[in-house]
């Protein structure tokens, strides 16, 4: 965690912008895999709770008291069962001093506190849970119901805190530069390990080991795949076979929970085949046109588009794709090869945030979502970028066997595609290539000091040295 002045200087910031009312915010408990006392391991902690109150353990609860200006962390200490079981840690008490909050009470007068605001009719603020405990907690202490839960959060909250968790301090890039550390040793290791003859969980079992080893956690479940066109396809017992290409989409989480995200293609031979280097240097030459255009006051939006027409040249280029390419890209054609955004914000969360709502953190009054069209209304990040956001640079060409068939038969975008081309690239699979951006005053650069190899003539060196 950071030193006490980071938390209290943000819950002072918050209550600035929240204005007035109750502020909860609900850390997380432990969750039962298969029976209460084997839980999912390890631990993760709610991110906005770890923001404002920075304490990993389970059933805490923040409350900002923004009218009488008090902090206050909710929650009860553990008693001598637990100590025999899991040794002894600090008291809530100890806890609340350690992150600068005015003082501790036990879980019980949650209930208290939120029936005194609530017959003050004062605003209690809080998130939309997105764990069921929580909300039958929400339910249990504010009657609300949990169908309703969502539409009643706090709007208020969401923004004040999207506007701040979105802007990366000093102390929070150092975290993410740690994590790029360990994301680097993760696609390393999957480089080192892809070869003719392993299976695909293999893999990414040890590229996971590598994230427990340094860090906390994945950031999110890996995805290792000779099948790169499934977009979250996880490792199966495949055996990787010579001529085809592995798809590793992997990150780690810091200690203090802070993300990496990168995805590397590899040939399994180790020598990418003509055919896959022609597809590959086009994806290769969209990640690095991102790094050129993104800067304070552009629209990710108009990166991802700018992104979409370079990609739709080349495709046509090797006849994959024909006619107008500003057309084409109105038109959604370019959603055939990259069906996904071109990324999304990162931080305490591998997508920054997606439980306040994507609409709320990616988009804002002047850039609006396009929900309609396939493919774009999977882009996850659109508004103007600011000097220390951090979000992902991730374009892709996939060859989706389902997807070719139906556009195929329905003719959509007929006008843009070669679909006789498209048939024989069925057998392709898919590429992407990922890092993170961190927006810098005038620019933006990859955040962690070793880039994963991804040139195609490194990625071969790579994987005959080691
Ligand atoms: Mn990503």
């Amino acid at each position: 965690m950071f030193d006490s002045a980071t938390y209290v200087r943000r819950r002072n910031e918050l209550k600035q912008l929240v204005k007035s009312g109750v502020i909860i915010l609900f850390g997380n408990n432990e969750s039962p895999a298969n029976f209460p006392n084997n839980g999912y391991y390890p631990f993760r902690q709610d991110s906005s709770f770890l923001y404002y109150f920075g304490l990993q353990r389970d059933g805490l609860v923040g409350v900002i008291d923004i009218d009488n200006n008090r902090d206050i962390l909710v929650g009860n200490d553990i008693d001598i069962e637990d100590i025999v079981w899991f040794g002894s840690v600090e008291s809530v008490q100890t806890m609340a001093q350690m992150v600068g909050a005015d003082e501790s009470r036990p879980m019980k007068a949650l209930k208290t506190i939120c029936n005194d605001a609530l017959r003050a009719k004062r605003q209690i603020h809080y998130l939309p849970p997105y764990r069921h405990d929580i909300m039958i907690q929400i339910f249990d202490l504010l009657g609300i119901h949990p169908v309703q839960q969502k539409e009643s959060a706090s709007m208020e909250l969401i923004r004040a805190i999207v506007k701040m968790r979105s802007v990366k301090e000093p102390q929070e890039i150092e975290e993410l530069e740690r994590a790029a550390v360990i994301g680097y040793k993760m696609h390393t290791t999957a480089m080192r390990l892809t070869k003719p003859g392993v299976t695909e969980k293999f893999v990414g079992g040890q590229v996971d080991g590598i994230a427990h080893s340094y860090g906390s956690m994945v950031s999110f479940p890996t995805i290792f795949t000779q099948h790169g066109e499934i977009m979250h396809g996880s490792p199966s017992m495949s055996v990787l076979e010579a001529g085809r290409l592995a798809l590793c989409d992997a990150g780690a989480e810091t200690v203090n929970n802070y993300c990496s995200d990168n995805t590397r293609t590899m040939p399994v031979s180790g020598k990418f085949t003509q055919r896959q280097l022609e597809i590959y240097s086009i994806v290769e030459a969209c990640h690095d046109h991102a790094l050129s255009v993104a800067k304070p006051g552009v629209k990710y939006a108009d990166v991802h588009f700018s992104v979409c027409a370079l990609m739709f040249d080349r495709l046509k280029e090797l006849g994959l794709a024909k006619g107008d390419t500003a057309e084409a890209v109105r038109a959604g054609a370019h959603a055939m090869f990259l069906p996904h955004g071109l990324g999304h914000m990162m931080g305490m969360d591998v997508h920054d945030m997606e439980n306040l709502d994507q609409i709320n953190v990616g988009f804002d009054e002047e850039t609006r979502p396009n929900l309609e069209q396939f493919g774009t209304n999977c882009l996850r990040m659109g508004r103007r970028l600011q000097e220390g956001f951090v979000v992902t640079d991730e374009p892709g060409i996939y060859f989706i066997p389902a997807l070719i068939d139906d556009w195929k038969a329905t003719g959509h975008c007929k006008e843009f595609l070669n679909f006789d081309k498209l048939e024989t690239y069925k057998d392709f699979g898919g590429i992407r290539i990922e890092d993170d951006l961190l927006i810098t005053h005038d620019g933006c650069r990859f955040i962690g000091k070793d880039l994963i190899p991804y040139h195609p003539k490194d990625v071969e060196a790579f994987m005959e040295d080691n």
